[in-house]
């Protein structure tokens, strides 16, 4: 025990006594809410003495909806700050892509599932590139194949030879083209802005409601994404997609900073991934129609993230939004729960949860406001626990230069009240003096009172 509190005792009591550094044995496992059934109600009391019902909506992965979760006045208030920001960033058409990558994938034998020599659209949907933000589906490749006539014989299949005649740049063109001609082709068509949670009282406030609704630990509350806002018009989507990556030998995104890597660095998907163990999703406004947030395949008998990617139709939400399984209206205040992350055997985070496959259906008539609060945990335990001493150390290491700067104001202060009488004397004699001067130069009063301190002269006038 005592190495566990040893730092904190050296740190002044009347701010840290909180503070404790953390050990693995305080996280043995990551809490995490039972669904119970469809439609089954839990209570939940918040601070502020409101009470509120967390609805299941889905057990597979488990999805919650709650009502009235943020005030008008709390919706309000975040789309101000999001508004005043000047950081807002655009879903571009044009995005970075790795086309070394994709002209790699962009091969006959790859392609061919079956072996039988012959392409069919599905196979050559899996091998087709892939532009940053694009989405084409299944449904678009026959209109690929016949607009460049690369299925000579017209058997729907392609040879060896007919696959051949494709140039991949011309393939990437076509892409960009039709994202360019239709925004349904777009994957997300939305602008957002990050809002940092220790930036305002209303954030922070949110942070601890979150460990109330969670029942998460406060360091894994604390260690995770800043709140990000974000702004769909009509027309607006997103279409199906996983807010978090799949497990493997990547580290953590949000834990980069472990590596020496700045959090402000840009996102390098080789070396890291998303580790999104929950998202709690807020509808900051009601929307007039559309704008609905689908999950395609919850609480479906089985799942094959193969199957989802080569459906094609399923994630397209402009078109395929009432086809999903579990579709949630947008209302304001209303946030939604869900688990992107299933546990491993040893009740801390395992893979990605192929069920939470999600988006945001089109905008119909308005617009849509919505943030999102991301719960990130380390899959590498060991690395979640250093990540939170980490920034429990830059926590203090600030709130001590905090107080060290609210000493110093204070002695200042205290000398400033010790010379002020002193001061108020001399002042006093330096206004008599250009008073007696002013008479004799006949200096417009104006020009005099510039000279001096004016809370003294409206003071003493
Ligand atoms: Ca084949
Ligand atoms: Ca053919």
């Amino acid at each position: 025990m005592e190495s566990r509190f040893g730092n904190a005792l050296l740190l002044p009591l009347t701010v840290f006594t909180f503070v404790h550094l953390i050990n693995s044995e305080d996280f043995l496992h990551l809490p995490r809410l039972n669904p119970v059934s469809i439609g089954h109600e839990q209570t939940m009391h918040l601070e502020s003495g409101r009470t509120l019902t967390i609805k299941t909506l889905a057990v597979n992965p488990p999805i919650f909806e709650i009502e009235d979760y943020l005030t008008n006045i709390e919706c309000d208030h975040i789309i101000a700050l999001a508004m005043a920001s000047s950081k807002w960033t655009e879903s571009t058409i044009k995005g970075k892509v790795d086309k070394d990558k994709e002209i790699r994938k962009f091969n006959f034998t790859q392609g061919d599932k079956n072996n039988d020599n012959l392409l069919d659209h599905l196979e050559l949907w899996y091998v087709m590139p892939r532009l940053q933000n694009s989405l084409i589906t299944i449904k678009s490749i026959p209109e690929f194949v016949q607009l460049y006539n690369y299925d000579v014989d017209g058997d729907e299949k392609l040879t060896n030879e007919e696959f051949d005649r494709i140039d991949i740049n011309v393939a990437f063109q076509w892409i960009e083209n039709k994202m360019k001609k239709d925004k349904k082709n777009v994957i997300r068509l939305s602008k957002q802005v990050w809002l940092n949670h220790d930036s305002d009282e209303v954030l922070r406030s949110l942070k601890t409601r979150v460990v109330s609704l969670t029942r998460l630990p406060k360091g894994v509350v604390d260690t995770s994404e800043q709140l990000q806002v974000a702004q769909y018009d009509v027309g607006g989507h997103y279409h199906g997609h996983f807010d978090t990556s799949k497990l493997d030998k990547r580290k953590c995104l949000h834990s980069r900073e472990l590596d020496g890597i700045k959090l402000t660095e840009p996102y390098d998907a080789v070396k890291y991934r998303l580790c999104r163990y929950a998202t709690l999703m807020y509808y900051l406004n009601d929307v007039d129609e559309g704008g609905e947030t689908a999950f395609p395949v919850a609480d479906n008998a089985t799942v094959s993230e193969k199957v989802i990617r080569a459906g094609g139709n399923i994630g397209d939400l402009s078109n395929h939004c009432t086809d999903a399984n579990l579709v949630v209206k947008p209302k304001k205040g209303k946030a939604v729960l869900w688990y992107n992350h299933l546990h491993n055997k040893d009740g801390w985070v395992g893979d990605k949860d192929p069920f939470s496959y999600h988006g945001g259906c089109d905008i119909v008539k308005g617009v849509k406001w919505i943030a999102n609060h991301w719960i990130t945990v380390d899959t590498d335990k060991q690395r979640h626990i250093r990540l939170m001493n980490l920034r429990e150390k830059r926590y203090r290491g600030v709130e001590r230069a905090k107080q060290e700067y609210n000493q110093k104001q204070e002695e200042q202060a205290m000398k400033q009240k010790e010379t002020q009488p002193q001061q108020q004397e001399q002042r006093k004699k330096q206004h008599q003096n250009l008073r007696k001067h002013h008479n004799n130069q006949h200096l417009p009063q104006s020009e005099l009172i510039g000279l001096e301190d004016k809370s003294y002269i409206r003071n003493e006038l």
